[in-house]
């Protein structure tokens, strides 16, 4: 009998023992500025420059960070559950840093830009960004972080993944995230909804905590892993 197929949505948490900032975090660190006020549009329309100095600030601090036990284990079981999908909030590039494949950005990426005003997008590990704010090499506009901000919408395609894969999984993992942000937070439902089981890691409680077949409070940079060892023990060692 093949292992339950699992859903994992995964926010900041996961990787804040690797040195990354939460969201609730980045914007009290940074110039007293509130995260959630400069991810818009808006924002960005107002003061690019401003924007792209809170971003520039984001990746010179990320990229000094290291993925951690939470990132390796979401890897590990990547490459041992065939039914398995990585379902993040963040943008920090960690999970494949840590080896994971199948994942889907519903937030974008810190480590792409995208042009203004052209069709141009790709990566740009620039770290420090020079010039500020960054120009298109195809045309030179002004180029924007290619995450989605606060009043924008997701990528269809990939929502809908998304979507289909926690309806269908057996299992839904919510790791390090406070559950406030939507669509993404509406992911666990669906598993919940046709009888599937969801387990919560985080350190405290949060608005899916009375959804949960069970929260596993604690850093989960260790307990993920003790979850995955009890998990493979029981469908993957005895061979089920
Ligand atoms: C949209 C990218 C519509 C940028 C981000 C209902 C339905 C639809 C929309 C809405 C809705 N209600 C409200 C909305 C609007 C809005 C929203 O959700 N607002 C909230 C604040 C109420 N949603 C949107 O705007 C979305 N767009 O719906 O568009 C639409 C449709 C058609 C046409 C036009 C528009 C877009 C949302 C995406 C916003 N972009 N990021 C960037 O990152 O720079 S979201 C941003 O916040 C982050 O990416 C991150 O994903 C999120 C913060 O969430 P977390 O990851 O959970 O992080 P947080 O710090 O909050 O929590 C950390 C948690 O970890 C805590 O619980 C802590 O306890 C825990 N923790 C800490 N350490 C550990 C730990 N746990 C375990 N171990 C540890 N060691
Ligand atoms: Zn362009």
């Amino acid at each position: 009998m093949p292992p339950p197929r699992i859903a994992v949505l995964t926010g900041a948490g996961v990787s804040a023992a690797s040195g990354v900032p939460t969201f609730r975090d980045a914007g009290g660190l940074w110039r007293q500025f509130r995260a959630q006020d400069l991810a818009t549009p808006q924002a960005f329309h107002r003061d690019p420059q401003l924007v792209w100095e809170f971003y520039d600030w984001r990746r010179q601090r990320v990229a000094g960070c290291a993925p951690n036990a939470a990132h390796r284990t979401l890897a590990e079981m990547d490459a041992a559950v065939p039914g398995f999908t990585l379902v993040t909030q963040n943008v920090d590039g960690l999970h494949p840093a840590a080896g994971s494949c199948r994942v889907l950005y519903l937030h974008g990426d810190l480590w792409r830009v995208r042009c203004t005003a052209c069709r141009y997008a790709g990566e740009n590990r620039q770290v420090p960004l020079d010039p500020l704010p960054p120009a298109c090499p195809e045309c030179g506009a002004l180029l924007r972080p290619d995450v989605v901000w606060f009043g924008e919408a997701l990528d269809g395609m990939v929502l809908n993944k998304a979507v289909q894969a926690f309806r269908q999984a057996d299992i839904a993992l919510v790791a390090g995230t406070s559950a406030l942000v939507y669509p993404a937070a509406e992911l666990p439902h669906y598993t919940r909804q046709h009888g599937g089981k969801v387990y919560e890691f985080n350190t405290e409680a949060t608005p899916l905590t009375s959804l949960a077949t069970e929260s596993l409070f604690g850093p989960c940079e260790e307990t993920l892993p003790a979850w995955w060892a009890g998990f493979r023990s029981t469908y993957l060692n005895a061979g089920a």
